[in-house]
């Protein structure tokens, strides 16, 4: 024990270049697209560009245990999983023989888990950066692979735009101020801008709702049908977490406040992406919401 079971597939053979891979069977094509279905970094594509995706993936089929990215590698491949889980590790750079005992391997810490629809191996294609975490597979797994220069010509360019994007403005969140980097470059691709007319409804007191929103500019008003407008909200703040912390309708109709010709923008995650990405953000949010409202959700307790 204590040595690397797999040799990790960074230093293997497979070269990270776009080599032209076997024409792929309907089911082979079908099994991608419902792998990149749910995933943000494809959203977007127009056809030509997916057609190039689709064709430049390869399957790689991975044992229990093995190791698929060892941090401090060389980035060759980004990873889409079509089965099974994988665990994420990340070591400090400077900790190294600390609890040998605990972690022969030298892995670090488990920072997340990824599963089905879900991605890794992106970053060290984006920034030309050693690997920043070991990936490992919990189970058997199968993976599809896009090489380096597929990835850097079809995907990046969308990729780091929206990340770039948003990156200041998650910054300036305040509730999002406890996550790492990482996590809100993550939310970054999830997020989806829209604009509001001054007056127009983003959402609607007693309707189900699928949806959180963080402002981006503008001002949003809050009403509730009993006692009209009870608050106005502005750049950095959020709503429409309760409907989803609490699975309940929506508690209150929020729209686009200001003058007639003004806007409201705001950046929308869906409740998957919600759920999964702003973990540690709820119970804050949770406890938060008994503050403001003295609401006891379901979340709370
Ligand atoms: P990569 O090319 O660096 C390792 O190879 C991959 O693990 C990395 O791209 C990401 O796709 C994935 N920090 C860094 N990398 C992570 C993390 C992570 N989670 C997944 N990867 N986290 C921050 C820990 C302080 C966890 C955030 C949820």
């Amino acid at each position: 024990a204590g040595q690397l079971a797999e040799q990790p597939s960074d230093n293997g053979s497979a070269a990270a270049e776009p080599s032209s891979q076997p024409v792929k069977t309907d089911t082979q094509l079908q099994r991608i697209r419902q792998a990149i279905g749910q995933n943000f970094l494809f959203r977007n594509l127009d056809e030509d560009q997916e057609r190039d995706v689709l064709a430049a993936m390869r399957e790689v089929q991975v044992q229990p245990g093995e190791v698929v990215i060892q941090q401090g590698a060389a980035g060759d491949f980004f990873y889409v999983i079509e089965s099974g889980e994988f665990d994420i590790f990340k070591r400090e750079l400077d900790a190294s023989t600390e609890n040998q005992a605990e972690d022969p391997d030298n892995r670090g810490k488990k920072v997340h888990t990824a599963g089905p629809g879900g991605s890794f191996g992106e970053l060290a294609l984006m920034y030309n950066a050693p690997r920043a975490a070991s990936v490992v597979a919990k189970g058997e797994a199968t993976l599809w692979a896009l090489d380096r220069i597929s990835f850097r010509t079809i995907l990046l360019d969308h990729t780091s735009r929206k990340r770039r994007m948003y990156e200041t403005f998650l910054l300036s969140v305040p509730i999002l101020a406890s996550l790492e980097g990482y996590e809100r470059a993550k939310i970054a691709d999830a997020l989806e801008s829209r604009t509001f007319q001054s007056g127009e409804q983003v959402i609607q007191e007693g309707e189900s709702g699928d949806e959180f929103y963080i402002i981006e500019s503008g001002t949003a008003l809050v009403e509730k049908s009993d006692t009209g407008v009870i608050g106005e909200l502005k750049r950095g703040d959020y709503f429409g977490e309760l409907a989803l912390l609490n699975r309940a309708p929506r508690a209150a109709t929020v729209k686009a406040g200001g003058q007639a010709g003004d806007k409201l923008r705001v950046a929308a995650l869906g409740e998957k992406a919600f759920t999964r990405l702003l973990g540690p953000v709820r119970e804050i949010m949770a406890r938060k919401a008994g503050e403001m409202y003295g609401l006891t959700g379901a979340y709370r307790s």
